[in-house]
């Protein structure tokens, strides 16, 4: 028996978890670790979960090479020599424009997928950039972009100071927060409201997140930008703005909101006009007060408005930058990905839709356009590092289609899945258990800063190669490189770069050293390790990998700090509050605003044991609650005529699903989990759970303009009884 600490890489709540193992190295119990000064020993079901996920025998353990429809377990050379085969005939026929690559979830957890997905990109050579971004937070990140000029300077809510939290489209309780990193989000919520703060949660739905809260106010999917422009024209009309610090824009804001009366939007939003005036009047009497949104604002039409707008509130009730409201972290690594130039969009456009290129990637809603038009450039060959798009992506059916035509697809996965069946070669990683894990991503947008680095646990078998390894001999690949490349001479130059960089950075804590000397101080057993130990060392903590290995438990570094002037970087060197890009948008919305709504609209929604597509092979994490059901209103089941099931249809698709009437939900919304509609093929749990793909009904015609961001929430659908045949 032994012991093993390690932060939980499954969401975004960089959980500390303490695992107990046998001799064989089988998990035999998981529990929080009570000695984490983040997480304090919370652990979640799915945490709690960990040690089944990662044994999971239907996980590939050899890579798979597909021929002629049946598959086969290959050794790593020859998959690679299938790979180098498969990349250099596409690109000697069609060019480097025809290769895509996607970066999927996990990308943005693994220490791997942060160090190799600018490499991996580079060395791809080509513009079609594909990452979970634009099917999630992207809109976030364009809105900092203009406000601010940084579009990584991203606010989190000062959770465990503020005086009163408004929840817009998020379900933390049940997601445990995402875009904020807060172990137990669900106790941080207690917390607020024991020490007489007050919670409010603004949805669609009376999610367990609206249950702890002290007031839950029904919105019509879609409509949020409505209510906060009306929340902005109240603080203006009633003078309560008090902003703080340096801004540009408020007379054009101030102009932009006039016609977001309370009592015009009111109707359209669902929320009554004296509900709306009194959170405007609430947010600016409390002593600090934070807005916080995410999924269901960001995966919407306008998106990007909205997330503006969530901030624009914060800057104007004078909770920005300050304790109690939101803040920015300041994470214990070299913040690299800072550009120091302002934010722009637009540098390409995509072929197929003319769609911006935004932060160096295109829209996922327009991949299938790639790979379906023909002419010059048309994408004829797919990367995937852990994603599943059939089931993630707006209209994943199309997609299904789109994958099966392509002449070369390789896969970085786990699982042989919806979407890795399409590819010729799957490359799988390691368990989560024989990887080192540090939250590079996650720990830029903590509600404390804090730092925790986990070793591996169990180490790699003979012959098994690292998620490190797989993406450094990926790149290599790319490249041009033979399939047997060396990945450590890729690690060599990416960690040679960071260091040299450092050493002409004046005023950095490397400047004017001697590369090769900086390298040789250097600690850490693979790319990754060695990189982190590098970016450490340049944080603003000087702390380095052995401080952390020292320190299994993590390292608290403090309360969130204010630190605008160091991050902001527009062209006027103030706060943009009214970006021209977004004042052309409120115009779109105000000429939308007396467009009748759809009957029904269409929503998403989180399942405390899932986590998108992928954990539905787990025994203990699916049954009971965790099904795929759509949620309706009573009243709508008896408008309607339904019956337990109903066919749903949407412009792009239909589903036959089942029922789950619910008070809880508004009238006139459905809401379908997505991450279902598993079919057949390695994962033999989650094909008897299949439930359905609830992408089917989602339109990657419609987006969120200035992001590309996909639209999952507000999709109009109509909804019938099934067919006397399709009822047996
Ligand atoms: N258990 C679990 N946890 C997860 C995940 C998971 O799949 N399962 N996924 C992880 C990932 S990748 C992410 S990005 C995060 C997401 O984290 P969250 O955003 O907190 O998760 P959601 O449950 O999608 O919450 C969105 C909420 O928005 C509501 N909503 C839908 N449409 C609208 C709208 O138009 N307006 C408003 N105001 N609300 C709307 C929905 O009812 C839902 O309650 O969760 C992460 N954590
Ligand atoms: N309708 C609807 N659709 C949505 C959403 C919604 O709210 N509604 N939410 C969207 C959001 S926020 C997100 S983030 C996306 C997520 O969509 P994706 O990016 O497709 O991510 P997952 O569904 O989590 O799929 C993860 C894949 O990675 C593999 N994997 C697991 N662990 C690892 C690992 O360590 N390494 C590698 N290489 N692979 C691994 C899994 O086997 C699986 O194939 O879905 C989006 N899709
Ligand atoms: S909340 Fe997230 S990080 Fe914490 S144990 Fe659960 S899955 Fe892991
Ligand atoms: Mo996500």
């Amino acid at each position: 028996m032994r012991t093993a600490h390690r932060t939980c890489p499954i969401c975004d709540a960089v959980c500390g978890l303490r695992l107990e193992l046998d001799d064989t190295g089988h998990v035999t119990s998981v529990k929080g670790d009570p000695d984490d000064p983040f997480s304090e020993g919370y652990v979640c079901p799915k945490g709690a979960s960990l040690g089944r996920l990662d044994e999971d025998p239907d996980r590939l353990r050899v890579p798979m090479i597909r021929k002629n429809g049946e598959w086969f377990e290959a050794t790593w050379d020859e998959a690679f020599q299938a790979v180098e085969q498969g990349l250099s005939g596409v690109i000697e026929r069609y060019g480097r424009e025809s290769l895509a690559v996607y970066f999927g979830n996990p990308t943005f957890h693994t220490m791997a997928g942060f160090m190799y997905r600018m490499p991996l990109t580079q060395s791809l050579g080509t513009r079609n950039v594909f990452s979970a971004s634009t099917i999630d937070q992207i809109p976030k990140q364009v809105a900092c972009g203009y406000l601010l000029g940084d579009p990584f300077a991203i606010p989190v809510p000062d959770l465990d100071r503020t005086d009163y939290l408004l929840v817009i489209g998020a379900n933390p309780v049940e997601s445990h927060g995402s875009l904020c990193a807060a172990p137990d989000f669900p106790g941080r919520l207690k917390a607020l409201r024991r020490r007489g703060g007050k919670l409010v949660v603004v949805d669609p739905r009376r999610t367990r997140t609206a249950a702890v809260a002290d007031e839950h106010l029904f919105v019509r999917p879609g409509t949020d930008p409505y209510l906060l422009l009306a929340i902005v024209h109240t603080l203006l009309a009633e003078d309560l703005a008090t902003p703080g610090i340096a801004v540009n824009g408020l007379d054009e804001l101030r102009r932009l909101a006039a016609g977001f009366t309370p009592e015009a939007v009111a109707p359209v939003c669902g929320v009554p006009a004296e509900d709306i005036v009194r959170l405007a009047r609430e947010l600016a009497a409390a002593p600090t007060a934070a807005v916080y949104s995410r999924i269901g604002t960001c995966t919407a039409e306008f998106g990007t408005v909205s997330q503006w707008l969530v901030d624009v509130v914060n800057i104007l009730t004078g909770n920005f930058d300050r304790p109690g409201g939101v803040m920015f972290p300041r994470p214990a690594i070299v913040e690299i990905f800072r550009t120091g130039q302002p934010y722009a969009s637009g540098q390409w456009h995509s072929r197929a839709r003319g769609l911006p290129e935004v932060m160096g990637e295109l829209p996922v809603s327009t991949l299938a356009d790639e790979i379906e038009t023909p002419g010059e450039g048309q994408v004829r060959a797919l990367v995937t590092v852990g994603g599943n798009l059939v089931l993630s992506a707006p209209n994943g059916p199309r997609l299904d289609r789109a994958f099966a035509d392509l002449d070369f697809m390789v896969c970085v996965d786990p699982y042989l899945n919806e979407t890795t069946k399409h590819a010729d070669v799957i490359l799988p990683p390691p368990r989560m258990l024989q990887s080192p894990h540090y939250d590079f991503l996650l720990l830029i947008v903590s509600v404390r800063n804090y730092a925790r680095f986990s070793p591996a646990v169990l180490p790699l078998e003979p012959g098994q190669l690292s998620e490190a390894q797989i993406l450094a001999r990926l790149t290599l690949i790319a490249s041009g490189q033979e399939a047997d490349a060396d990945p450590a001479m890729l690690d060599e130059m990416i960690v040679g770069q960071v260091l040299g960089m450092a050493a002409t950075t004046p005023g950095s804590p490397f400047e004017g050293r001697d590369v090769a000397e900086l390298r040789a101080e250097l600690d850490g057993d693979s790319g990754p390790e060695l990189m982190l130990d590098a970016m450490l060392k340049l944080g603003p903590y000087g702390l380095s990998l052995a401080d952390l290995r020292a320190k299994p438990h993590g390292v608290d570094l403090g309360p969130l700090r204010p630190r605008l002037a160091e991050l902001l970087c527009t062209p006027s060197g103030r706060v943009e509050l009214a970006p021209p890009q977004l004042a052309e948008e409120v115009v779109r919305l105000g000429e939308r605003l007396a467009t009748p709504p759809a009957d029904v609209v269409l929503i998403g929604r989180r399942q405390l044991r899932s986590n998108n597509s992928w954990l539905h092979n787990v025994p203990t994490l699916v049954g009971g609650s965790n099904q795929c059901t759509l949620q309706i209103n009573p009243l709508d089941v008896t408008r309607l005529g339904l019956g337990d099931r109903a066919v749903v249809r949407s412009a792009v698709g239909e589903l036959v699903v089942p029922l789950e009437p619910t008070e809880t939900i508004m009238p006139g919304v459905v809401s379908l989990p997505h991450g279902w509609g598993h079919v057949a093929t390695g994962q033999q749990v989650a094909a008897r759970h299949a439930g359905a793909n609830a992408n089917t009904l989602t339109d990657e015609s419609v987006i969120d303009v200035l992001s590309g961001n996909a639209v999952f929430n507000g999709v109009p659908v109509t909804l019938s009884p099934p067919a006397p045949d399709a009822l047996s």
